[in-house]
Formats: structure tokens, C-alpha cells, sequence
């Protein structure tokens, strides 16, 4: 499997108000908007780093996996993610070679991807996202 490149870098945050203008003023990123992602209980903000973007990421539940992180880690890098074609070949092939994937097939991610994760159990402590544009 080749991956084609990195999509973002996924930040933990307790709000996002608050941080925002560390990334966008101090920092000088373009502040690309900001999404709910019901189906992961988190609301997302984006920055643009050249080719790559930051996405802050803040619990809408208590029972949010990044709520859980919070508690757990603190606040910090939460994940990383990369852009693949064919999303479930990728599942499989992964699952084949003896991965635990936390997501068995495509499930709906921010910015209209289809993703899926790598549990960090099997990517060495880095929670591993795979993602593909939703209408590729
Ligand atoms: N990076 C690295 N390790 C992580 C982690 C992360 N982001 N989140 C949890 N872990 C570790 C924990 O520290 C713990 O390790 P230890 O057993 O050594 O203490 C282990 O994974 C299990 O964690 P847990 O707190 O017991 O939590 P759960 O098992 O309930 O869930 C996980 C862990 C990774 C399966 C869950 O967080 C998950 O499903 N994550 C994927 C979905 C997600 O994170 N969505 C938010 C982002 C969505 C988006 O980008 O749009």
C-alpha cells in the first residue's frame, strides 16, 4: 500500500475559541472553516499549512473518543491522517497484513472523506487515520 499524502494533522482542544488565534494570528495559518462531525461527536476547526491542514478538534459529548483523550493526555497531537485511493482496498489490505483497524469499512469524516482508523495499538502509539475524498 502507498499512501498518496499526508491529508492533516488532528490537534486535541478543549475549546477551539480559545485556540484559534494562536493558529491564525500568531501563527499566520488561513482559517479554512469550522465543521460539526456528529458521527465522531466533535466539532472541527481547519487551517491550512501549505500542502497539509491542521484540524483542531473539540468534544460535542462527553462520550466523544476526544473527550476521552482529553482526560486521559491532555491536550495535543491527537492524530494523523492520510489520503489513500480506494479506501476499502486499504481496509482490507490492512486487516490482511494483521492490523487492528478501529473502523472495518468507511465511515463519513469531516471535509467530505471517507475514513478509517488504525488502531494505535498497531501504528506504534500514532492513531492513524486513512482517508479519501467522498466522491472519488
Ligand atoms: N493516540 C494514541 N493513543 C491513543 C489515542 C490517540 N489519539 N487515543 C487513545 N489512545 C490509547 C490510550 O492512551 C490507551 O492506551 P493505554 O491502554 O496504553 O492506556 C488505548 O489507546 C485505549 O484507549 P482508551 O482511552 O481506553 O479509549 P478507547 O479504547 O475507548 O478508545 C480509540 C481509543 C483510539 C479506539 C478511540 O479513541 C477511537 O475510536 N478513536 C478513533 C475515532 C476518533 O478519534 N475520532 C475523533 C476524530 C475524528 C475526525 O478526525 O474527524
Amino acid at each position: 500500500m502507498s499512501v498518496k499524502s499526508l491529508n492533516h494533522v488532528g490537534i486535541a482542544v478543549r475549546s477551539i475559541d480559545e485556540q484559534r488565534s494562536f493558529y491564525e494570528r500568531t501563527l499566520g495559518l488561513e482559517f479554512e472553516g469550522l465543521e460539526d462531525v456528529p458521527s465522531q461527536k466533535v466539532r472541527v476547526a481547519f487551517f491550512r499549512a501549505g500542502g497539509v491542514r491542521l484540524e483542531l478538534l473539540e468534544p460535542t459529548e462527553p462520550d466523544s473518543p476526544v473527550a476521552k483523550f482529553l482526560e486521559k493526555r491532555g491536550e495535543g497531537l491527537h492524530h494523523l491522517a492520510f489520503t489513500v485511493d480506494d479506501l476499502v482496498a486499504r481496509i482490507a489490505e490492512l486487516k490482511e497484513s494483521g492490523l487492528r483497524m478501529i473502523d472495518e469499512e468507511p465511515r463519513p469524516g469531516s471535509h467530505h472523506m471517507q475514513i478509517a482508523f488504525v488502531h494505535p495499538k498497531s501504528s506504534f502509539g500514532v492513531l492513524t487515520e486513512l482517508c479519501e475524498p467522498a466522491d472519488e
